[in-house]
């Protein structure tokens, strides 16, 4: 008597190929589309996803997380100042108290249950899948993305003139990080003005990315580091509770969007 049940390969491929391919039409259109896995990405989505919208996460890595596995300097512990440990509070992460206001966890445990928070909120996600334009029509609003597999990137010149496809959706989050990669492709356009991100200060740019996370084009919410490459704010460094804030904020400004359209 064998361990495992017998099965034939080529179920194995038919399940895997049908599924995938009718979460691809299934998304072709969406609430909110959010561009980057990083922390502020996956607290976004799981709030929105937890609130019963259909929504999309595109990651160009293979894996999701962001900069949230690393601390800084390659040392995976991560430190978040108050009130900002509440969320390792709701997401069941251990976490130590270095001094008043300020405290630690394992960034793999943080990262780990943050991802699969998300996931649990209903989050669907397309891995190895960059965002490489947006949809604008004549109304002047970002209506959605246009995406391709981002292992392209990586093929010879002859062979990557290959045509990406465009997703619909009523709201697109840029939670790309510091390249604010969605946010860039309306200032190669002229139709956004970026300032380009400040120097380290944390004191003053966790507040400041939090405070102006929001709409920054008609359907384009910046979140994270993409808002201080939007708006020229300091940047923090190794802290992360501006990133999870700024997540939760974004989340509340799509859900006003989608209120009133
Ligand atoms: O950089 P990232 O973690 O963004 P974040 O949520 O957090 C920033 C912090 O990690 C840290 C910091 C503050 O403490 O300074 O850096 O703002 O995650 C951004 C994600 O977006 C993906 C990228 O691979 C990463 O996982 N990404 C970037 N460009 C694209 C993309 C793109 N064009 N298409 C799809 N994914």
């Amino acid at each position: 008597m064998p361990l495992f049940h017998p099965v034939r390969e080529s179920e194995v491929t038919k399940a895997i190929v049908s599924s995938f391919l009718s979460q691809v039409e299934e998304y072709a259109e969406s609430d909110v589309i959010i561009v980057g896995a990083g922390p502020s990405g996956l607290v976004a989505g799981k709030e929105l996803a937890k609130a019963g919208l259909k929504i999309l996460l595109i990651e160009r890595n293979n894996y999701l997380g962001g900069g949230f596995w690393i601390g800084g300097y390659f040392m995976n512990k991560v430190t978040l100042r108050a009130p900002a440990q509440e969320f390792l509070d709701e997401l069941g992460v251990p976490y130590s108290k270095v001094s008043q206001g300020l405290y630690l966890a394992d960034a793999p445990h943080a990262c780990s249950k943050l991802i699969a928070a998300a996931c649990d909120a209903g989050v669907k996600v397309f891995s190895l899948t960059m965002v490489e334009d947006i949809i604008v029509r004549g109304d002047k609003r970002v209506d959605g993305v246009v995406v391709n597999w981002s292992p392209i990137l990586h093929l010879p010149n002859e062979v990557s003139a290959l045509d990406p496809i465009p997703l619909e959706t009523k709201v697109v989050i840029d939670a790309t990080g510091h390249d604010a990669c969605v946010a860039k492709k309306l200032l190669q356009r002229g139709m956004l003005k970026m300032a380009g991100e400040g120097a380290l200060w944390i004191d003053k740019s966790e507040e400041a990315v939090v405070e102006r996370t929001g709409e920054v084009y008609p359907g384009l919410i910046v979140t994270g580091m993409a808002v201080a490459s939007v708006y020229g704010l300091p940047r923090m460094g190794p802290t992360f509770g501006g990133m999870l804030l700024s997540g939760k904020r974004a989340a509340e400004v799509a859900t006003e969007m989608i209120k009133k359209r």
